[in-house]
This record gives C-alpha cells, sequence and structure tokens, in this order.
C-alpha cells in the first residue's frame, strides 16, 4: 500500500540526520521508497521557541498483508523503533518540542485508521504547511480528508520562499 510519511528534525545536524532516517526505513524488508521530496527548512509549528525544523515528506510503498490495523501498527512500531535507534528521547512536558527525529505516518491510502499507536490521516497535517508542501511536491493531486491538497494549503497562511517555510 501507498504511504505518506513525515520526517522533522531540529537538533544535531538535521540533513544528515534525515538521510539516516530514510536508510534505516528503507532497511525494512517490506518498505520500498518511491519518492522523497526535498528538504525544507520550518518555522516551528506548536512551540515556538525552539529551532526550525528541517522537514522532508516521503512516499513508500510498504507490502504488507496483515489486516489493515494491524499493519498500519507494525508499521508505526517499526517507524519509533528506528526513532528511538537514533538517539530520540521523549520529553513528556514538551509534546511539541525539540526532537532528534520524527517520523510520522501522514496517510495510508484513503485508509482511515485509529488505534492506539497511529491515527490516519494525521490529525494536524492539514493545519501544517511544513506537512502539505512537501506533500504536494511529491503528489500533487492527492487530497487529505477528501480535501484535494492544494485547496488544503490555500486554507492556510503561510510562506515559502525557496525551501523555508514560514507558518
Ligand atoms: N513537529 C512537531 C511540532 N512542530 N514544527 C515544524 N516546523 N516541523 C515539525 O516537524 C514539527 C513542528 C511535532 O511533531
Ligand atoms: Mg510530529
Ligand atoms: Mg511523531
Amino acid at each position: 500500500m501507498r504511504c505518506y510519511l513525515c520526517l522533522g528534525s531540529n537538533l544535531g545536524n538535521t540533513e544528515e540526520i534525515l538521510a539516516k532516517a530514510i536508510a534505516a526505513i528503507c532497511e525494512h524488508p517490506k518498505i520500498t521508497l518511491a519518492a522523497k521530496s526535498g528538504i525544507y527548512k520550518t518555522e516551528p509549528q506548536g512551540d515556538k521557541n525552539q529551532e526550525w525544523f528541517a522537514n522532508q515528506v516521503l512516499a513508500i510503498e510498504y507490502a504488507c498483508a496483515q489486516p489493515l490495523e494491524y499493519a498500519a501498527d507494525l508499521l508505526m512500531s517499526y517507524l519509533l523503533g528506528v526513532e528511538a535507534g537514533m538517539g530520540r528521547s521523549r520529553d513528556e512536558t514538551r509534546r511539541f518540542g525539540p526532537r532528534v527525529i520524527d517520523i510520522d505516518i501522514i496517510l495510508l491510502e484513503n485508509f482511515r485508521i485509529s488505534t492506539s499507536l497511529v491515527e490516519v490521516p494525521h490529525k494536524r497535517a492539514q493545519e501544517r504547511a511544513f506537512v502539505l508542501i512537501p506533500l504536494q511536491e511529491i503528489a500533487p493531486h492527492i487530497s487529505i480528508q477528501n480535501m484535494p491538497i492544494d485547496e488544503a494549503l490555500s486554507r492556510l497562511e503561510y510562506r515559502l520562499e525557496g525551501n523555508k517555510i514560514y507558518q
């Protein structure tokens, strides 16, 4: 199944970290990389008092024959393992705070899935230019929550300057 992931990093050498995360994701025997966006430098959302992020969106093909919710949980567990392996620690007091690497599932085909581990479509994706702009770059005709991506972006206030996203 086609799946879109958003990667984010704002601690350390962010571009190198994104490249390492992509390599680790692709080590999964059932994942193949279909496309990757450019890297965008993005103003932090949710918690402004931190460094700008580097964000990138991937399209992957995930060949999992398990029932849907279980497949989604397996994928999320794998991605959480990649995060942990790269030194991500979670500061529970700062939900939207700095992170070495964050890997979020944005879409799994057009499925709606809600488990204790994962919710897709990602709840906040539509509010976030740092997700929608790189997603639009690699999937210009996609819809999210039944809304064409161009329309979702037109509802946001943001500014794109080169690869910088202000929001
Ligand atoms: N991730 C967050 C919170 N805020 N802001 C930007 N620009 N990029 C992110 O990846 C990001 C964020 C929580 O996951
Ligand atoms: Mg996130
Ligand atoms: Mg996350």
